[in-house]
């Protein structure tokens, strides 16, 4: 089969296009990352090139030995992943270390994986251990939510509640609350450590002053998650404008009371008397 047939590949680039269509992707903002099923990568071996050299990650994944992944590219624009994905994504292999990869398919005209490459991985390796299920990874830039970081204190217990009080269903969409990582140098090891010490807990992860870290099972939950963080981030920005003082709030025994309807377990610690 085409690689650009795949329907994990379309889901892919459609996916980078409803980002972009959002405004989470100026210029080169953001990165996708998704960890192919043994079956989609099967279909389209043929079209594979195994040929090429293999690169450092800059981080150690020895749980992702031999993973195959689909990755938006380094300096690449989410804008032109739907005109132009085979020079926009790419296909990479994680060698049997887990410390290298290899370009099988795309990046053409000496493109690289995201910058962002050792905390996808990282993030997809915290992951699968606690789920294969988990296949998808996504970084990007909303603004609501960025706008927040300068605002409110950076820990994870406020930024959770606070967004969970936005709109009723927040709970339910992220039950395991937000990790948020204070500001740091995007690109390195040393975010990528951090990223995905909390991801171990949460499957999403704020970077202040920068965006944000979803972890996911299929391309819509992710993208949904993104979309339901930065939509109550947008409420909260309101709020917060119209002068910030609530009349009326969901309170801790409503989320208590929400959490025994939708079957969800939310952690007391989020719950906390304001
Ligand atoms: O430029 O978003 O974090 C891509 C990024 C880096
Ligand atoms: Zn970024």
């Amino acid at each position: 089969m085409e690689i650009l047939q795949l329907q994990a590949v379309k889901d892919f680039i459609r996916m980078a296009n409803d980002g972009w269509n959002m405004g989470w992707h100026e210029r080169n903002g953001g990165n996708l990352s998704y960890r192919m099923k043994p079956d989609e990568v099967e279909e389209i071996t043929a079209c594979l090139d195994f040929s090429g050299k293999a690169e450092d990650i800059g981080a150690s994944v020895p749980q992702l030995a031999g993973e195959y992944f689909i990755v938006t590219g380094s300096g690449k624009f989410f804008k032109n992943v739907l005109d132009r994905p085979e020079d926009s994504i790419g296909i990479i292999q994680i060698d049997d270390s887990g410390s290298r990869y290899k370009i099988l398919w795309g990046l053409t005209g000496g493109g690289r994986p995201t910058s962002e490459l050792p905390t996808h991985l990282m993030n997809h390796a915290v992951k699968k251990e606690i789920s294969e299920d988990y296949r998808v990874i996504y970084h990007a830039h909303p603004a609501n939510l960025i706008a927040l970081t300068f605002v409110l204190p950076l820990d994870s217990k406020v930024f959770t509640r606070e967004l969970w009080e936005m709109a009723t269903e927040c709970p339910v969409v992220f039950p395991d609350g937000i990790g948020v990582v204070p500001w740091e140098v995007p690109g390195g090891k040393v975010i990528a450590q951090k990223t995905s010490e909390l991801m171990e807990k949460h499957d999403t992860t704020i970077w202040a002053h920068h965006g944000l870290f979803c972890a996911g099972r299929d391309f819509d939950t992710t993208f949904g998650l993104m979309h339901t963080i930065e939509k109550s981030a947008e409420i909260l920005v309101k709020v917060l404008s119209m002068g910030g003082t609530k009349r009326q709030t969901i309170t801790p025994e409503n989320f208590r009371s929400l959490a025994k309807d939708f079957n969800v377990t939310l952690r007391e610690e989020f719950l906390y008397e304001k």
